[in-house]
C-alpha cells in the first residue's frame, strides 16, 4: 500500500484548553517557523497550509478546580471543525498533517481519518497513555483522555464527534514510550487489551524490535495507520519544550529510528504532532526536533 501521498495538507490547531496550560497554543507557529514546509517540499511533497482553526480566546465555559472535563465546550467545538477539515483533506487525496496544540486534538484528527479509513491502526508515541475518563482523571485535562475518546469511551459530546460508530478498535492501537500511567488508566489498558510498549520495553528490547512488533500489530487488520506524536515522548533533555515533561524518555536517535521505520513500512495515512510548548522550550529545540522527526516520517534519510 502506498499510503503516504504526495500532497500534504498542513492544519494548525492552536488549542491549549485540553492541557489547561499556556504556551502550547503557540506550537503550530513554532513548528511552521522551523521550516516544516520547506522540509517537506525538499523531499518532493506538495504542501498546502490551510492555516489555523480559530480557537476562542475567551473561555466560553467555566473551569473550576476539581471539574472533571475542563473546557469541554470549546474543546469539542474545535475538534468538530478539525474532524471536518481532516476528512475533507483526505477526500481530496491529501495527507493530513495536523500541528498542535495540546493532545486533545487527536479526537478531531482521528475522527476525521475514520470517515475514510474505518479499519484504522494508530501508533501513539507518548510519555502518557491518555486513556483517562471523567471517572479516573485527577487533572480534569482532556488531553489526558483523547485516546479513550477515540476508542469510544468518554463524554457523549466528544465520542459523538464525526459519528458515535466511528471509533478505533483497541487491538489496532499501540502506545510507545509510556512512563507515566495513572492508576485509573492501568485497568482500562488491561481490560481493553491495548498493547503498551513502555520505556522499560525499549530499554530491554531496543527500538528496532519494539517498532517491528508495533508495526505488526497496527497493520494486521487495518487499511492504514495514523501517527499520533506527543513530543513529551522524547527525553526532556532532547525536547524540553513540552507542558508535562517526564524524565527517562526516548533519545533523539531512537525517535528518528521509529519514524524512519514507520516511513519504510509505507502504511501511514495521516499524522499529528502535538504538545510542543515554546514557553518551556530552549532555543526552539523541541520545535526543531518536531520538524526533524516529521522529515523522517516523510522519508528523509542520512544517505
Ligand atoms: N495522565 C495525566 C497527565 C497527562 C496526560 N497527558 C499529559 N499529561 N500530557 C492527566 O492529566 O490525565
Ligand atoms: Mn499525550
Ligand atoms: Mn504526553
Amino acid at each position: 500500500m502506498d499510503a503516504v501521498k504526495t500532497n500534504v495538507s498542513i492544519i494548525g490547531v492552536p488549542l491549549k484548553y485540553g492541557a489547561d496550560r499556556m504556551g502550547v497554543e503557540m506550537g503550530p507557529d513554532a513548528i511552521r517557523s522551523s521550516h516544516v514546509h520547506q522540509r517537506l517540499e525538499a523531499l518532493g511533497y506538495q504542501t498546502q497550509d490551510i492555516g489555523d482553526i480559530p480557537v476562542s480566546l475567551q473561555k466560553t465555559d467555566t473551569c473550576q478546580a476539581g471539574e472533571k472535563l475542563k473546557y469541554l465546550q470549546e474543546i469539542s467545538s474545535v475538534n468538530k471543525q478539525l474532524c471536518h477539515l481532516v476528512a475533507d483533506a483526505m477526500g481530496q487525496g491529501q495527507f493530513p498533517l495536523v500541528l498542535g496544540g495540546d493532545h486533545s486534538i487527536a479526537i478531531g484528527t482521528i475522527k476525521g481519518v475514520l470517515q475514510h479509513v474505518s479499519r484504522l491502526g494508530v501508533i501513539w508515541f507518548d510519555a502518557h497513555t491518555d486513556v483517562n475518563t471523567a471517572e479516573t482523571t485527577y487533572s480534569g485535562n482532556i488531553h489526558g483522555m483523547s485516546l479513550a475518546v477515540a476508542l469510544g469511551y468518554g463524554h457523549p459530546d466528544l465520542i459523538s464527534i464525526g459519528g458515535i460508530d466511528k471509533k478505533l478498535r483497541p487491538e489496532n492501537v499501540v502506545i510507545i514510550g509510556a512512563r507515566s500511567i495513572d492508576p485509573g488508566e492501568r485497568p482500562f489498558l488491561k481490560d481493553k487489551g491495548i498493547r503498551v510498549f513502555t520505556m522499560h520495553d525499549i530499554d530491554r528490547y531496543g527500538m528496532k524490535q519494539v517498532m517491528e512488533e508495533a508495526l505488526q500489530i497496527v497493520t494486521a487488520c487495518t487499511d492504514g495507520v495514523h501517527l499520533s506524536l506527543d513530543l513529551d515522548v522524547m527525553d526532556p533533555a532532547e525536547a524540553p519544550g513540552v507542558g508535562t515533561p517526564v524524565n527517562g524518555g526516548l533519545s533523539y536517535r531512537e525517535s528518528h529510528l521509529a519514524m524512519e521505520m514507520l516511513y519504510e513500512r509505507g502504511v501511514l495515512v495521516s499524522a499529528e504532532v502535538v504538545e510542543v510548548n515554546p514557553m518551556f522550550d530552549l532555543q526552539n529545540k523541541t520545535a526543531r526536533a518536531a520538524v526533524e522527526l516529521i522529515g523522517s516520517v516523510f522519508g528523509e534519510r542520512i544517505l
